[in-house]
């Protein structure tokens, strides 16, 4: 009875037209077909004048362009490297061409010789504080075999250092600014006011701040000045794994961390240094993109793994613009924990997105021996450096260390 007098009462609301009220549904159609075709015309007529304009304003930039190559590309950092940082490039300004795949002579030495970053998870910090001490530097670096980059980083290399510490600890930060810009350090990890934590730091000023790692996981840091594309593009950028308490994940025996980024060079940066083409970094189209900033130096030098043993990697994708799609050419993730939730976790992952800014945490137990590369599946950026091996086993087949 109560769902007779329910459905009695919904019939209501929905004010069913009765067949004699058909004429004044169509009057009523008729009537919004006539705004809908106003509107039309008021829409193409705006359409029409919007063309026009951008078609004036692209043959004014091209204009410009042509008229002055020389003010569209960004000039070689230098001292202050102020010229190569500006957020919003003149308009109309065109990228340089792509430098991407560029190798010198002796590349294959070059890559072999190279020290590769040092991929293995450190040891957790011990104690109730983790401290952690930066100092921003301003250096020429390789991010590709023969391939020198004006760089800015937190500490001696690209990218910053692997810091390690425990779920509920102290992480002081310790940073010190010798170079000639100010600079900064935003922790994914923390939950705290970014106006009195990740504040700017002038040239020759010290600067300490501290949250506790309440949130496990692996997280990126970066600096967060502005431009903070251009400061995240020129190398400074890192990541924190924060460990959930025993227990929580499977014991791993190798855990390796890989942070991704790409790089947008003003040059070839085989004779000179190159440094940022901003045009680039806003069309994200990298000349280069790498596992922690050098491009296929794990191919080269292989992460090492045991047949059948746990294996766990931890992805940052560090941007500054492009997503990592991590996958394991040979075989397939056991679990993927997305953005580094350590509470959930996918099985069976062919490919993991990894968003820019964001995080994966990846096991996976490969039985068989062999080489198996590792890359994000955009293969764009494999072409341009997103390329490492895992030697699972005593295998043949590419340089050692
Ligand atoms: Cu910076």
């Amino acid at each position: 009875m109560a769902s007779h007098a329910h459905e009695h009462v919904a019939h209501g609301a929905h004010r069913e037209p009765a067949p004699g009220d058909s004429g004044v549904g169509l009057r009523l159609l008729a009537f919004f077909l006539g705004i809908a075709v106003l509107g039309l015309a008021i829409f193409g007529f705006w359409a029409a004048v919007s063309a026009q304009r951008a078609r004036s304003d692209a043959r004014d930039a091209a204009a410009k362009a042509v008229a002055a190559p020389a003010t569209a590309q960004a000039k070689p950092a230098g001292g202050m490297g102020h010229s190569t940082t500006a957020s919003t490039p003149e308009a109309g300004s065109v990228a340089t061409p792509s430098f991407a795949g560029l190798a010198p002579a002796d590349a294959a030495e070059v890559a072999a010789a190279h020290k590769a970053f040092a991929a293995e998870l450190p040891a957790v910090a011990a104690g109730p504080v983790a401290h952690v001490n930066l100092s921003i530097n301003h250096e020429v670096m390789e991010i590709a075999p023969g391939i020198k980059y004006q760089a800015w980083s937190f500490r001696n290399g690209i990218p910053g250092p692997v810091i390690h510490v425990r779920q509920g600890q102290l992480v002081k930060v310790t940073m010190t600014n010798p170079s000639p810009m100010p600079h900064s350090i935003d922790f994914h990890a923390a939950r705290i006011a970014p106006d009195k934590g990740f504040v700017d730091i002038a040239p020759g000023e010290k600067f300490t701040f501290q949250f506790r790692a309440n949130d496990p996981g692996v997280f990126m840091y970066h600096c967060g000045t502005k431009p903070v594309l251009a400061h995240i593009a020129n190398g400074m950028y890192g990541a924190i794994v924060v460990d959930p308490p025993a227990g929580t994940l499977p014991e791993a025996h190798h855990n390796y961390v890989l942070v991704s980024s790409e790089w947008y060079l003003n040059g070839p940066g085989l004779k000179q240094p190159a440094a940022l083409d901003t045009t680039k970094a806003h069309q994200m189209t990298p000349d280069w993109v790498t596992w922690n900033g050098y491009a296929g130096q794990y191919v080269s030098h292989p992460l090492e793994v045991h047949p059948g043993h746990l294996a766990r990697f931890y992805v940052v994708a560090a941007g500054p613009s492009l997503d990592t799609d991590f996958h394991i050419v040979g075989t397939v993730l056991n679990r993927g924990y997305i953005d580094g939730d350590v509470k959930h976790f996918e099985t069976n992952v062919q490919t993991a997105s990894v968003p820019a800014g964001g995080s994966g945490i990846f096991d996976v137990k490969i039985d068989k021996p062999g080489l198996y590369p590792f890359v994000s599946h955009s293969f764009a950026s494999v072409d341009m450096g997103q390329v490492g091996l895992v030697k699972v086993g005593d295998v043949e087949g590419t340089m050692s260390h």
